[in-house]
């Protein structure tokens, strides 16, 4: 074992302590998902010989200023889920001696510990019925949710897909960068410019109280919804951390964003990046199946321009966060977020492109 491991066993240990999980640590792995938190499947042996694992996950306290308000909406949420989702695995966080469901380690990082639900995920999917099952679980989430009072969840993440917002902070950082920066991003931020005033519409009107307000999972990657391995039916949505008041809307456009993409989120060859039809079909047969029954028409007529907003929104983070230095996301390599801005721009122009098509799809599958 290298003396990292040594100490990270150390450390999972005395999470685990400090849930009350009983045993000893028998293996640990990193998963590697998600651009935000670190993420670790822990397995548990205890004296009788039995195992158990649990999902141990630190809260990036940059990104989540008040993960302390993200836990007491997810409790709700998923305790609200649970009650109506019979016979399916559920979300459940462990409970410290006092009570709460997370805890701090010894340098004041915030912890959480989970079930772990034996299934697969999905980074990429080419196959129709797992993009359409994608779809109905995200469609069934919003709908099990839709009567939670969401006036009782906390903003944990102010302005989090407020497109104007995260346009202007751009600008602003725009405004401040070095030259050489700006030189290389330039067709970027053209771009964005371009096309800002389109992108920002949706959510300047849902400020304006223009849309309804639903209750919103906020991150809607096809690898947040766990599938069972043999049946590859859709078993639980995960990762709450976002879960807030928001738009429906952007909810669906997220999805297909990240779904309906040929590619990964960060293909380097823009040229193999397109926004697939066919797979937007799909996820529209699974999500509207569900939703029809309660977005508006005005919600409806928007899903595309929904999409193509949180496509331009995303491209203005990425981008940000390259100009601030890699602040915020997590990168595996310099240049990262400069990759991942160009591969979210090459998809919005695509999705231009297949706008009408993309609007005749909805109406079809409504009808
Ligand atoms: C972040 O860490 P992850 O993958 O759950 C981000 C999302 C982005 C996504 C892009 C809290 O989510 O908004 O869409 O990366 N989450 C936060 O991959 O900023
Ligand atoms: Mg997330």
């Amino acid at each position: 074992m290298t003396e990292k491991d040594f100490k990270m066993t150390r450390k999972l240990a005395e999470i685990g302590r400090q849930f009350q999980i009983k045993g000893d640590i028998y293996a640990f792995s990193v998963i590697k998902r998600g651009n935000i938190n670190a993420t670790f499947k822990v397995t548990f042996k205890d004296e009788e010989g039995s195992i158990e694992s649990y999902i141990f996950q630190r809260i990036n306290s940059f990104v989540f200023k008040s993960p302390v308000e993200i836990m007491e909406n997810i409790e709700l949420v998923t305790s609200f889920i649970e009650k109506k989702s019979l016979n399916k695995p559920s979300l459940r966080f462990r409970h410290t001696k006092e009570g709460r469901n997370y805890c701090y380690d010894d340098e004041s990082s915030f912890w959480r510990v989970m079930n772990y639900i034996d299934s697969v995920t999905f980074d990429i999917c080419d196959d129709p019925y797992i993009i359409a099952s994608t779809g109905e679980a995200f469609g069934e989430f919003m709908m099990l949710l839709s009567d939670l009072d969401g006036s009782k969840l906390h903003e944990t993440i102010k302005d989090f897909h407020n497109t104007g917002k995260r346009l202007d902070t751009l600008y602003h950082h725009e405004a401040l960068a070095p030259d050489e920066i700006l030189y290389e991003c330039r067709h970027e931020l053209r771009y964005i410019h371009e096309v800002g005033h389109k992108a920002r519409k949706l959510s300047d009107k849902f400020l304006a109280g223009q849309f309804p307000v639903r209750v919103t999972h906020n991150d809607t990657k096809c690898n947040n919804v766990l599938f069972d391995k043999d049946t590859k039916r859709p078993l639980v949505v995960i990762d709450l951390d976002t879960v807030m008041p928001g738009m429906a809307m952007y909810d669906f456009g997220d999805a297909v964003r990240f779904i309906a993409n040929t590619c990964h989120e960060d293909e380097p060859d823009v040229r193999k990046v397109f926004f697939d039809t066919a797979k937007f079909k799909a996820f529209c047969k699974g999500y509207l199946g569900q939703a029809k029954n309660f977005l508006t028409k005005e919600e409806i007529d928007n899903l595309v321009l929904a999409t193509f907003s949180i496509t331009i929104e995303l491209a203005a983070r990425f981008l940000d966060d390259y100009i601030l230095g890699d602040v915020y996301f997590k990168i595996d390599y310099p240049g990262h977020n400069l990759v991942r801005t160009r591969c979210q721009l090459a998809l919005a122009k695509d999705i231009m492109k297949k706008y009408d098509m993309l609007n005749d799809i909805i109406q079809e599958t409504i009808r």
